[in-house]
């Protein structure tokens, strides 16, 4: 039976009667069935990947794609004057994630998958995601993000597990979603929820009530934690995963015959961040209630276990006060208590200590002493963990510390979301890279070529006007696709210093007034959101949206500038955007970009990166050589000194320069407070002068340097800009995600293929 076949077999009528939603469904149904066949028996250990967040993204034509029948579908269905493209609008993606920490979750199940590596997720079934992000009145405004349909690729299964919380009983359902690999086997993505969630509670926005557990505990994805309720929630959310999932990977590893002693021989778990790291003490609960001992159990687990650490920044380092966990999980703190005592025993630094003087339970330090490895995310991020976030842990265990510097599949941020370039790439090197990337570096052969070179900036442009033509139909935007396409998309963050472009945006502004006009024009465009209890990174999204509109009403500037900030920035925008982009805007402050993912899909989608030495930039320059990216800025070493030195005083260098004095004092200036809003802006405008934690304006005039050279070099330069992009593209290969997988099976896991 040919595509067109099986199609109507199941729609039971011809292709061109049909109406989108039903060829979804029909599609829906072949890929499940299709992936089903390529489930296979785990031999060996299995990986549980457990993490609070996997921004899967929408699912039809990734999964087409790894069953290799994307080119058949796409044909089949133009047969019947059906475009695939207008299916997958239907589909709604699934909103689980935040960032990259969720992202990279699921580029790691479709390259596990793909290396056919048994390897599944572990997570919850958020039934509203983080939130949907829309613009009123230059302000944020967020609401729910429903993405569960009646057909929803999750499917929901019979398996129930009890999970204890502050002495009630709740029953976790178990759904699965099916993660087949290019070429590969089919794993599994677990996510739990409650039967009892009520999604009718969700009032005014995203507001709910917090204190109703068995209504709302799987609602949304990180629940406000600007309050005490908020924070408990996320106990109580992070709880309920991490026990359901400590149950099931007991159950199927007692399945294929584990005797709990042997645990370690048929699962390995990584902790990604440390939402996940009560697993430990529930997993050495459920070996005692096994007939376990103590002392084996965390033996076990030890072994089990491994760590990913994801950030220095103290957020993101959970430490949750012991009375919080007394109330919620009574039955896990004798453990907790007990493995502290356990850790002192090995150290009497008190900085290392599993619970604090304060009474603080430091997840980060339960995860370093219990599990056998810690990695960081890239090769900067885990020397500054080994030098001085974590160096007293790496005085301890030097052994259990080491390096996986992240990557991205090259199935969705390549041949899904740039066809045109893969289709290039195809013409001049062959399909071997799909499976294997360092093949791109065969495209070095045609640094010189000016018909190559040609056909990248065609691929570029033609990406920028279907860019255009989406931001038109969903956001009503008309973009100048002759401008050069500076994008800096990503979570809203002060570290990530989106008001570093700020202020180098209204620095344009004025230099345009005077006649000093950019080589090129320039379309700045920012996707990001930003968490609804963080009042700065609001008011850097009402800052950016107000200097907009005041650009855009400017004729003499709006001819050079555009400002554009795309609404509810999620994985369908970034396969838009990153394609299109010609210069890439990874700015963080050095040292706090643990490594950045978004990094390495510009830099795959042939866009110049204009960054500072951190994170994985790092390691994109060495790949690229430094003639072919643009950074700019404080080393880590640098912004390490300045901070224990605590002398770094922002209003001397307001005081002292004058552009960036006039660039700040734009913020409150008449023309920004006619067009926005007094509160937000005199806020942003103190903060930058009185606080600035992630020293912006050190870094400013190099920014500005650099970033001039990269529009001059466009504008003046064609060529020599595109042979940078092909090299760039060339040397990608270091960050496929199946590079990353490889190293942590072999590093860490030991799975069987
Ligand atoms: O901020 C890091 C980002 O740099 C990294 O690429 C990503 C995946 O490793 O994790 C992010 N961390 C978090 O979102 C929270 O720790």
């Amino acid at each position: 039976m040919n595509f067109t076949e099986t199609l109507q077999n199941i729609t039971k009528k011809s292709l061109s009667d049909c109406s989108n939603q039903e060829l979804y469904l029909a599609l829906l149904e072949i890929v499940r069935q299709k992936s089903a066949d390529r489930i296979q028996p785990v031999t060996g250990r299995k990986l549980y990947y457990i993490s609070a967040e996997f921004l899967i993204g929408k699912l039809l034509s990734n999964n087409l794609i790894n069953l290799g029948l994307y080119e058949e579908a796409r044909d089949a269905l133009a047969a019947a004057g059906k475009n695939l493209s207008d299916i997958e609008e239907v589909e709604p993606e699934p909103s689980l994630g935040n960032g990259g920490l969720g992202r990279l979750a699921a580029c790691f199940l479709d390259s596990l998958a793909t290396l056919s590596l048994p390897g599944d997720g572990v997570g919850l079934r958020y039934h509203f995601g983080l939130f949907h992000q829309s613009f009123e009145n230059g302000l944020q405004n967020e609401k729910p993000d429903p993405w569960l349909t009646a057909h929803s690729w999750a499917e929901k299964t019979d398996i129930v597990y009890p999970v204890e919380l502050a002495g009630k009983t709740y029953t976790a359902r178990l759904y699965k979603l099916a993660v087949t690999g290019y070429e590969g086997r089919t794993n599994t993505l677990n996510l739990f929820d409650l039967d009892t969630i009520d999604e009718t509670i969700v009032k005014e926005g995203i507001s709910f009530d917090k204190t109703e557990i068995a209504k709302n505990l799987t609602l949304f994805l990180y629940p406000d934690d600007s309050d005490e309720t908020g924070r408990r929630l996320r106990v109580f959310q992070q709880y309920l995963m991490v026990s359901a999932g400590a149950q099931l990977i007991l159950a199927e590893s007692a399945a294929r015959g584990c005797n709990y002693h042997d645990l370690a021989d048929y699962a390995a778990i990584q902790i990604n961040d440390t939402h996940p790291s009560m697993v430990i003490p529930e997993l050495i609960r459920l070996l005692e209630e096994k007939g376990i001992a103590f002392e084996e159990a965390v033996d076990i687990v030890t072994k089990t276990c491994a760590y990913t650490n994801h950030t220095i920044l103290a957020e993101a380092l959970e430490k949750w006060p012991r009375a919080y966990l007394d109330s919620i999980v009574p039955q896990l703190m004798p453990i907790i208590e007990k493995l502290d005592k356990l850790a002192r025993t090995r150290t009497e630094d008190e900085t290392l200590a599993v619970i604090d003087t304060d009474d603080l339970v430091h997840m980060a330090h339960m995860d370093i002493h219990f599990t056998h490895s810690t990695n960081g995310v890239a090769a900067l991020h885990t020397e500054i963990l080994k030098n001085s976030e974590l160096h007293g842990f790496y005085e301890l265990y030097p052994e259990k510390f080491n390096n996986k510097t992240n990557g991205i599949t090259f199935r969705r941020w390549l041949l899904e979301c740039d066809p045109r370039l893969t289709a290039v790439l195809e013409k001049h090197i062959g399909s071997g890279f799909r499976k294997d990337a360092s093949e791109l570096e065969k495209l070095m052969n045609f640094a010189d070529d000016t018909a190559v070179l040609n056909e990248l900036t065609d691929v570029k442009k033609a990406n920028k006007e279907a860019l255009a033509d989406w931001l038109l139909h969903t956001q009503n935007i008309v973009l100048n696709t002759n401008a050069v396409f500076d994008i800096q998309s990503k979570r809203l963050h002060e570290y990530k210093r989106q008001q570093l472009n700020l202020l180098y945006l209204i620095h344009t502004y004025y230099e345009i007034k005077a006649g000093h006009l950019p080589a090129v024009p320039l379309v700045s465009i920012f996707g990001a959101k930003a968490a609804p209890a963080y009042i700065i990174a609001k008011d850097i999204i009402h800052a950016l949206l107000t200097l907009s509109k005041v650009v855009a009403a400017d004729p003499e500037v709006s001819k050079w500038l555009q400002i554009v900030f795309i609404e509810n920035y999620n994985v369908t925008a970034a396969e838009k955007l990153i394609p299109a982009c010609d210069l890439s805007e990874q700015i963080s402050l050095a040292s706090k970009e643990a490594s950045g993912t978004g990094n390495m899909k510009f830099m795959l989608n042939g866009a110049l990166t204009l960054g500072t030495m951190d994170g994985a930039n790092v390691e994109i320059s060495e790949q690229a050589g430094e003639d072919n990216i643009y950074i700019f800025g404080q080393t880590s070493d640098q912004v390490i000194h300045r901070y224990a030195a605590g002398d770094y005083q922002a209003i001397q260098w307001y005081e002292g320069d004058p552009n960036i004095r006039r660039a700040i004092d734009f913020l409150t200036g008449p023309k920004m407070l006619a067009a926005g809003h007094e509160e937000n802006l005199s806020r942003l405008h103190h903060e930058l002068i009185h606080k600035d934690w992630f020293q912006t304006l050190p870094d400013f005039n190099a920014y500005v340097v650099r970033k001039e050279q990269a529009l001059k070099d466009y504008a003046c330069d064609p060529m020599g800009w595109r042979r940078k992009c092909l090299i760039n593209i060339a040397k990608a290969g270091m960050f496929s995600s199946d590079r990353t997988i490889a190293e942590y099976n072999r590093d860490i896991w030991h799975l069987e293929k």
